[in-house]
Order: C-alpha cells, then structure tokens, then sequence
C-alpha cells in the first residue's frame, strides 16, 4: 500500500510541476471557441475539464492511459491465462499510469481484502428500506451511511493541511473500493435472495469475489464480472457520473459524498440506467411479438413503434461516440466465445444489425451505433442474473474504480472549486442586441 501510495504521490509531483510550467508558458492560449448553441445543448464538444485516467475518442473509443480495451484486455494481469483482465489492475493503470505486475495486482487485491469490512449500521440502514425500494436507491443508501467512515471528512474537521488532501483522498479511495462491492452484493441478496447473504472469500480477487458474493460461482460468470468491471470503469471527465464527482469533490465533499453524488447521476436512464433499459424493451419486444427470437423484420417494427411513442431506443446513440463502442463489441467477442447459440445474445446481435439505418435515417441522431449497454443485460440473463433494475449497480461498482482514481488525481493536483459561470436568456438576448 505504502508503495502504490508513494508511487502515486511520486507521479502526481511530477505532473503538478509540468502542469504549473505548461500554464506559466501557454496559460492565454486560445484552445477554441465556444457557440452559443452549445451552452443550450449540454455543452457538446466544449472542452471544459481535465480528466488523467481516460480519453474518448469519437471514432476509437475509450482510451485508459492511451490503452484501447483490446489493449487492456490482452496486457492487464489476469485471473488465469487466456482469460479477462482483472479490474485492480485497471486501477492501478488509471492511478500511477504503469500496468502492474500480477505480483503488484496480487497485493493490491489483499489489500483490498483487508479494507472491506463494513460496519454493522450500513446494512442496518439499507434493511431499513422497504424491498421495493431501486436497488441503486439502496445502494447510494448505503454509501451514504458509510459516510462516518471517511478519513478525509475527520481529519478535515480535525484541521488537516491543504498539502494532505490527496493522502486523505486516497485512503478514502481504496476503502471505498474495498467495500463497495460488499454494499452491492448486500442490495442483489436483500432485494432478490430473501436477504440471505453469502459471507466474502478471501482468496479471491476484488470481481471474483464480488460474483462470490452475489451467488454466482460459476467460474465463467466471474470473468464476466472481471470483464464487466473493467469497461465501465471509466469514459474520460465529461459523462455525468464522472463529472458529477469531481464537481461535488470540488467543493472538498470527501470521496464517500463525491462518489454517491456521482451514482445519483448515473442512476439516470439516459446515462447508467439505459442498461436495465434495454432489457426491459427486449423483454417486452419478446412478450409482445410472443417470441423469444424476433426476426429482423418483427424488430425493426418494434424499433419504429418505439420512436412513434416518442421514446429512445435504449443503448444507442451516444454523445461523443461516432461508431460502434469498443466496449460493446468486447461484449461479443466475450459472447461468441462463452454462448454463441444463447437466444437472447443473438437477439442483442440482430437488434445490432437492424437498429442503426432506422436510426440513421431519422436524420437527427448523432450516432446511430450501440454503446456499452445495449449488450450487458443480455449476458448477465445468460447466467442467471435476471433481475435487470440492479444491473446499474453493477455500472456503479466498476464506475467507482475510475471517478475515484481521478478523484486522487483532483486533490493531488491541487483542483479548485468548480464554478462555471451561467447566463439568462434575457443576457443572450442583450448580447445579440434583441432586447
Ligand atoms: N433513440 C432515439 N432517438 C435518439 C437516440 C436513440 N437511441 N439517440 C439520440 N436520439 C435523438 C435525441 O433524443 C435527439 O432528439 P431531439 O432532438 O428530438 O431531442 C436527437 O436524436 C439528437 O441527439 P444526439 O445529439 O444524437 O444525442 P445526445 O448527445 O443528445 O444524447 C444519448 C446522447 C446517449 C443521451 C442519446 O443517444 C440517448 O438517449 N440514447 C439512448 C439512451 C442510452 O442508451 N443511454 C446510454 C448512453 C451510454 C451511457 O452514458 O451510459
């Protein structure tokens, strides 16, 4: 731990110093300009924050340090060979910006281990909750009630130093990290499994133990879950989840706050909630047309019926994405590979090739081609995992990994409050001299 942390502090100096010359030299540089139409529409493509941990790309995807996910699927350590890369090691990239050893990931997954115990009262808090409460509702509950718990928030109280934030940050951090998945798994056994709860195994790693903990000791469901929690770590600054924790982070919120008000956000069904999304709309295609394997043709009726009432079709379209999400397509492979002949895999994949011309030719939409969650759901039935109003907490588990790192990466570079400034109409109407 010392090391990962000095490691970190190590890179972050360096970084901090680059940064301090780079604006002493370039700071009235011009970057670009911004419309009037943006400040309108969700400030698309304007260029607003700085985000160390990953950069998107609209035609490649998702990058993490410069890594494609292909990349990462093939250089990260993994649980056994051939197999998907194990989430830690993820962290670790988007943390200091070196692929770890399997010695290194090794020991940060005890460290985790030895990190996650949860005190009583959090679960005591979720249980509180009536069952039919959202499970991301009970989830944010629980990070909540975890709250007590933040280093950052008590030594901030106690007087802490400007110059100690990112230590208090990145103990909250892995703390965090360490426990998140036991409030996750808490929520699937309270909510779906009658509350009973299955103690953590120590021998695994930080997603095999958390499929543990859930129910699924399949071995395949936990590469699942490894692959899982690697694509939706991170999507660079600017998606709402990771925008809003480093806005609330800003204010000096501690980690637990920042985090949780991140979740709320991706709790949204145009942002994490479009996953369970999807499979709802498959399932109630699949009801609807009495078929668990529409044709092409029955699809493409469902897909205009949908736009007729005015809905999106979930799990697709993107804001930066301009083709298909490599993370989708890393779904695939992991399809084709484990269960090419399941029903509803191949009904995501018919979904795939019927979806983008429709879309295309409504002439409005950006991006006609799917993004991560039009696959995931489909999988997750594959396995057992049906209950679709939790695969958000799934989102929310592995999303943690990313805004968290750059949380780290906030405090250690010294990031100030966050304060935009906003206009009124009657202002835009005085700028354009129509008033
Ligand atoms: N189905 C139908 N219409 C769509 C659409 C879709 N999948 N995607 C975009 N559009 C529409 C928009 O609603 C908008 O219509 P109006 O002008 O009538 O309001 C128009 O096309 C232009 O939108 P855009 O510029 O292409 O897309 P945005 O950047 O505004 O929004 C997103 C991006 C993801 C919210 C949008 O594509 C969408 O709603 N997709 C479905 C929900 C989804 O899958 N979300 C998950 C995204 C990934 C994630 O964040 O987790």
């Amino acid at each position: 731990m010392e090391m990962l942390k000095q490691k970190f502090k190590a890179q972050a100096d360096k970084l901090g110093e680059e940064i301090k010359q780079i604006l002493k030299e370039h700071g009235d540089t011009v970057i670009g300009e911004i419309k009037l139409s943006q400040i309108y529409q969700g400030m698309r493509g304007m260029i607003a924050l700085i985000s160390e941990t990953s950069l998107l790309d609209a035609q490649d995807g998702i990058r993490f340090r410069r890594h494609t996910i292909d990349e990462l699927r093939q250089k990260l350590p993994k649980a056994k060979e051939g197999g998907e890369p194990l989430p830690e090691a993820l962290f670790y990239l988007m943390l200091v910006g070196e692929i770890p050893t399997k010695e290194e990931v090794d020991t940060l997954s005890a460290i985790l281990q030895r990190r996650s115990h949860v005190p009583m009262y959090v679960y005591e808090t979720m249980k509180a909750l009536p069952t039919e409460t959202h499970p991301m509702t009970m989830f944010v509950v629980g990070i909540m009630a975890l709250q007590a718990e933040s280093v950052f928030a008590k030594r901030y109280a106690a007087g802490m130093s400007k110059k100690d934030y990112w230590e208090a940050t990145f103990e909250d951090t892995l703390d965090l990290i360490a426990r998140i998945p036991h409030i996750a798994a808490y929520v699937y056994r309270r909510k779906y499994k009658e509350g009973k709860i299955l103690h953590p195994d120590g021998l695994l790693d930080w997603a095999g133990n958390f499929a543990h903990m859930l129910g699924y000791d399949d071995e395949e469901f936990k590469e699942l879950m490894r692959l899982y929690m690697v694509i939706h770590a991170d999507h660079e600054g600017g998606n709402v989840s990771a925008h809003t924790t480093h806005l609330v982070g800003s204010a000096l919120s501690d980690p637990y706050l920042s985090y949780a008000a991140g979740m709320n956000g991706l709790a949204g069904p145009l942002h994490g909630l479009a996953n369970q999304e999807v499979i709802k709309w498959i399932f109630e295609m699949q009801r609807e047309l009495k078929t668990e394997s529409p044709t092409s043709e029955q699809i493409k009726q469902y897909v205009e019926k949908t736009l007729a009432e005015g809905k999106v079709v979930p799990g697709y379209g993107h804001a930066v994405l301009r083709k298909t999400d490599p993370r989708f397509i890393a779904q695939m492979e992991f399809g084709k590979k484990h269960m090419p002949d399941d029903p509803l895999v191949n009904t995501v994949w018919r979904i795939y090739e019927t979806v983008p011309p429709i879309l295309q030719s409504l002439g409005k939409v950006k991006n006609p081609w799917p993004n991560v969650d039009a696959h995931s759901g489909a999988l997750l039935v594959h396995y057992g995992l049906v209950e679709y109003e939790y695969y958000t907490v799934l989102f929310a588990v592995s999303r943690a990994l990313g805004v968290l790192s750059s949380l780290c990466w906030d405090r250690a570079l010294g990031m100030p409050i966050e304060r935009p400034k906003s206009v009124t109409t009657a202002a835009v109407k005085r700028w354009l001299n129509k008033e």
